[in-house]
Parts: structure tokens; sequence; C-alpha cells
């Protein structure tokens, strides 16, 4: 039996029956389909999405967004949420509407969010070739701005004839329900395809349920990881993304507790144990704690735990200083296991935990090592304490009606339920709330830093909610990723999506003003002043409302401009039963506490000016911190 289809609704039509199943629990694993018509998809996708509405509502619910690449952002961090057993289809017009989507499959491959990417392509035919929007090549003819997204997925293809769309269909799901292959995954589909009709085998539009196994570890390494283990005097886990995935918090907690070791975290795994666990010491790297960074530096064996290692969890690989430093890497990608010459214990987390747990038997470090670190872990919460509540030396020398960050942070945190997720992804607050945040939910915290990508938040911060329906989203956004993508707030009023949006007013870039300062740059470019006499950018702040801004898109704003303003504030917005927004003003200068750590940012080796020449010889020295790791692990078992 065949169907007669076009290739539009056939899609449409094989995404709604999709579902994936981890532990026995099945889900749909796509809650709808984002997107943006225009020419292209208007009258291919868009024909089917409405036909399918008007079939069951519940097929594959449309939602408008304002912004393509932003749109992309809130089907990752609705992945996110769902743990990457869920997502959404994102569906744009050709051309710039397509192309603005790369930037969001970029951040879905490098965060490994399933995602699955639709956009729209020039005619298969060409027969009206160069159509609006196309780019011709002047040396081939098969190209569209479409191959942008090669690089920046996992999966890729273009559908020139309709035969090809059920096995393109099938390699797209095993990806996205694959964690270790996860990503961005973009069927390019030219604009008469997607309006051309076929006759389809019945069985495509079957149910089809995608198995996410959880891998088990190999005993032989297992028996390699356990001699490691209990050679080790000063081991310390890092807890990364592949924690939560794998929904090893438990399996984490009961295996630092058998064991007595510390436990770290990244940016993407943090929460993995709540902030007040007495093995807990924090965020670990260039935005860690002085808790987790002081046994970084000593520890002679890491086992890191769904983690890439990015270059801030090492401190640019000076975090771990110890000569003999080994790792045990838990990794269900052999590509992550297999880092810093570690011994690659190749598994899902939780079924590793347990495995490694029950191998090491009563093993445990020296009670004086867990209560060091418990030590550590306190003394970095008292200044966690002192920055949430700055004494009054410091709050003196504020600017009327200014707030330090550490201060927004604080309220935010307290007067916050456990269960609510604070969103943030790029400027000095994801740092910030790295070292500072204390978290007592493993979802409360999603901080998007593999991308670090300004714009991310209020678009990422919809994504949680609509994952977490249940859970009130903090987005806490900079004026400058405000600035760079806030529409998204008219498509959370359209479909009533509460998000808490807290705005930080600085009159720039906080972050990289201080970094350009501690790299002899002098602040230059990064904060948003009048040219003054002279020409340079350090005349007035600019006469800019972003808290009018924000109520021009019918959303409402408390604008508050002392600490007891702001926590009366949080808790109007959480009595909302729509989107609210927190409109803060704070000092930029006044920083975080320091990690006693390093990342790598080269500076200009010569330079005619001195504040470059002092920070390139502190560079140079800092750099011979620097090791490569590469210790084979396999003298030691
Ligand atoms: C899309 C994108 N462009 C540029 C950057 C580089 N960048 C990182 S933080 C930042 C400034 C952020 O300013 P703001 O949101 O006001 O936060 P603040 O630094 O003031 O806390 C810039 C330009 C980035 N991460 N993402
Ligand atoms: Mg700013």
């Amino acid at each position: 039996m065949t169907v007669r289809l076009t290739v539009a609704q056939a899609l449409v039509r094989f995404l709604s029956v999709q579902y994936s199943e981890r532990d026995g629990v099945r889900q749909r694993l796509f809650a709808g389909c984002l997107g943006i018509f225009g020419h292209g998809n208007v009258a291919g996708i868009g024909q089917a999405l409405l036909q399918a509405e008007l079939e069951d509502p519940d097929a594959l619910p449309y939602i408008l967004a304002r912004n393509e690449q932003a749109m992309v952002h809130t089907a990752s961090a609705f992945a996110r949420t769902r743990d990457r057993l869920q997502t959404y289809a994102c569906t744009a017009s050709i051309g710039p509407g397509s192309t603005n989507m790369v930037t969001g499959a970029a951040l879905a491959t490098v965060n490994r969010l399933p995602v699955l990417i639709l956009p729209s392509d020039v005619f298969a035919t060409r027969v009206a070739t160069p159509v609006l929007q196309e780019l011709e090549s002047f040396s081939a003819g098969d190209v569209s701005v479409n191959d942008a997204f090669r690089p920046v997925s996992k999966y890729f293809d273009r559908i020139w004839r309709p035969e090809q769309l059920p096995s393109a269909l099938l390699n797209a799901m095993r990806v996205l329900t694959d964690p270790v292959e996860t990503g961005a995954v973009t069927l390019a589909l030219p604009q008469d395809v997607q309006a051309e009709a076929y006759d389809w085998p019945e069985e495509l539009f079957t149910e089809r349920t995608w198995y996410v196994a959880r891998p088990l570890p190999e005993a032989s390494i297992v028996d390699k990881a356990v001699d490691l283990l209990r050679a080790s005097e000063r081991p310390l886990i890092v807890a990364g993304g592949g924690v939560h995935y794998s929904g090893a918090e438990d399996a984490l907690r009961e295996f630092a507790e058998a064991t007595g070791i510390p436990v770290a975290e990244s940016q993407a795994g943090k929460g993995s144990l709540n902030y007040d666990h007495p093995q807990s010491v924090g965020a670990v790297g260039s935005t860690g704690t002085t808790a987790a960074n002081a046994l970084a530096r000593e520890a002679d064996l890491v086992i890191g735990i769904g983690t890439r290692y990015g270059d801030f969890t090492t401190a640019s690989r000076t975090a771990f200083q110890n000569p003999d430093v080994r790792f045990v890497n838990i990794n269900v990608a052999r590509f992550d296991g297999g880092k810093h010459a570690g011994l690659p214990l190749v598994a899902d987390a939780r079924e590793a935990l347990v495995s490694l747990g029950s191998a090491l038997g009563d093993w445990a470090v020296d009670a004086k090592y867990t209560a060091h670190a418990t030590e550590l872990a306190r003394n970095w919460d008292g200044i966690v304490h002192a920055t949430y509540n700055p004494p009054a030396e410091v709050t003196a020398k504020l600017a009327e009606g200014l707030l330090t960050q550490g201060e927004v942070l604080g309220a935010v945190n307290e007067l916050s339920a456990a269960s609510d997720v604070v969103v943030c992804a790029a400027g000095s607050m994801p740092g910030d709330l790295h070292k500072l945040w204390r978290t007592r939910d493993p979802k409360g915290y999603h901080v998007e830093y593999g991308y670090s990508c300004m714009g991310y938040e209020i678009a990422g911060g919809l994504g949680v909610r609509l994952g977490a329906p249940d859970r009130d989203v903090f987005v806490m956004v900079g004026d400058g990723s405000y600035l760079m993508m806030s529409t998204e707030l008219v498509t959370a009023v359209q479909e009533n999506i509460k998000v808490i949006i807290v705005l930080v007013q600085n009159h720039g870039f906080a972050s990289i003003g201080a970094l350009s300062e501690s790299l002899g740059s002098q602040r230059f470019g990064t904060s948003y002043r009048r040219r003054s006499g002279d020409g340079r950018l350090d005349g007035d702040y600019l006469p800019v409302d972003l808290a009018a801004n924000v109520r021009s898109l019918g959303v409402d704003v408390i604008e508050v401009h002392s600490r007891a303003e702001l926590e009366k504030a949080i808790g109007t917005a959480k009595a909302a039963d729509g989107p609210i927004a927190i409109h803060v003003s704070t000092d930029p200068l006044i920083g975080a506490p320091d990690s006693e750590s390093w990342w790598d940012v080269p500076v200009s080796e010569v330079s005619e000016l001195q504040s470059t020449q002092t920070a390139s010889a502190q560079y140079q020295e800092s750099k011979a911190a620097q090791r490569p790791y590469l210790a084979p692990v396999k003298e030691d078992s």
C-alpha cells in the first residue's frame, strides 16, 4: 500500500510518529516545529503543517518564532532540559532565513544537543535559476548557502528527490537519538521538492521508537580504573554535562559518599551534586572556586565523568599541576574518553559509576582528605555569602541606584525556589554563576557555555520553560546580549511562555572589558558610550532605555534601584502568570571573587603600549604552567 503525499507532508507525518525511549519511558521525539515562513517553505512545509494541525493539533504543534537563530536556541534549550530525549524541528525559508540557523546549529553541535534543522533550498530542477535569495557559484552548479551547515551538523543531507527522503529520515533519527553522535541534524529541502507528490510506502508512517541505550563499561577497563583509584591518594571527580544527560546524579552521590572523593563541576555539569553536599567543591577551572582549584592543583587522579574538558574546565591545561596526575574518563564517547591520555571508560555515566562503585568494594580515600575538601568548600561558601551580601564599604561606593552583580545573583538565588532554573550564556554572568550560584536541584542550572552565544539567553529560556513548565525560569541577560537578540519576548507573549527576565544593565561588556583590561587592551571598545571630543568612545553613557524596549514588546517590566526593590520584584515576578522582566543596573567594575586560576588568551608579543607589554610579560609567565597531560595510564595499571 502506498500513500500519496508531498515530500513536506510526508516529512511532517513521519516526524509526528517518532518516539524515543530510555529506561522503559517513551516520549514523542518531536514536541513540535518552530519556524518562520518565507518563500521556500511557506507553500511546502507550511502547507503540510497547516494540514496536520487541522487533522490533529497535537501531531506537530507549530510555534512561530521571531528570529531563526533564536528558534534553534529554543530547540537546543528544550532538548537539554529534556535530557536529549525530545527536541523540536526548525523550519526556515530559503537564503537568509536558513543561514540564520547556522549559528544555532553550531551551538547545538558544540553542546551535543539534538535539533532537527530544516533549511529550505533552491530548486532541484533549476528551471528558474537563479531564484530569489539564491547564491550563484561561478564554479559549481550544486552548491547552495545551505552547504554552510555541513561543518556544524552531525548529519547533513539534501533531499534532491523524493525517493531519498526515507533513508535520510532514518539517518537523521539515528543521529538525533544517539548520545555519542547527537547534535544538529540538517535536512535541506529544495522548495520544489517540498511540494512534489510521491507514492510513499505506508510503513514510513507507522510509529517508530528509537531506543536510547546505556552502554555498559568493559569489565577489563573497570578493573584498570579500580587499580588507578586504589593507587591514588588525592583523586578528584570532574562532573560534566554527561552526568545530567545520563541521569547519573544519584549514582554520583552514592559513589562519592562511598569513596569520599570530592566532586568538582564543569559549567554543563553544575548541579551534579547539590552545593551543600559536604563533598561538593563546586566549579572547577577558569571560573572555578578556590576549593575545587586547590584540589585540582594537587590531584593525582582526575575522574572525568561526561566532560569534554573544555579550556575553562582545565584552566587552559593549568588546573592540574601534580606531575603524576592521571585521568580516568568515564564517557559515552570514546572521543572524549581518550582526552589527556586518560583511561577511556567508555560507557553510560550512571552504569559506569555503579560498576566502578561495586568493583571498588569498600575502598575509600583517607578521611582527612575528604575533610580537607569539605573545609575548602566551606571557606568558599563564606566568600559566596560575602558576595551575595556585600559589606558596607563596597555598597557605599556604588552610584545611586546601582547594585553589585553579586548581589543580584544572590537575591535571585535566595528568593527563587530550589527547583527554579537559572539560564545564562554569555557575558560576565556565566562565570560568576559558575562560581557563585548555589545549585539546589540537578536541573536548576542551565548555562550554555559550550558556544557561549550572546542572544541564547531569552530564546533558550523559552526552551527551558517549554521543557519544564512547572519550574520558574530566571533568564539572566546582560544589556549586550539583550541588544543582540531579545525579540523572542514576542514569541513568549504570543505563546504565554512564562520566563522571568533579569536584565542587567551595565552599559556594555563588563566581561570583555575586564578581560581587555587584564590583557593590556584598556577596555578598548567595550562600553556603550558616546564619542567624546577626542574621538574616543569614553563619553557619556547612551540614553538607551531597555526597560521601555521590553515594555514595547508586550512584556511587563519592574525597574529596581535597590536590593529591597529587587527582592520585592522577584516575589512579584514569581507570582506572575506570564512573561515578566526585572530591569536592574549594576556597576560593571565590581567583579566576582578570584578563582585563583587562569585562561589562555594570547597577548600581543610586541606593542607600543606599556599596558600590553606588561600583560605580555605576565602572559608568558602564566603560560609556563601549561601542561600537555600526556602521561600514559598503562604503566601504572
Ligand atoms: C554572538 C556572540 N558575539 C560575541 C561574543 C563575545 N562576547 C562575549 S561576552 C560579550 C559581552 C556581553 O555583554 P553583556 O551581555 O552586556 O554582558 P556583560 O559582559 O556586561 O556581563 C561579548 C561581546 C559572544 N560570546 N557571542
Ligand atoms: Mg553588559
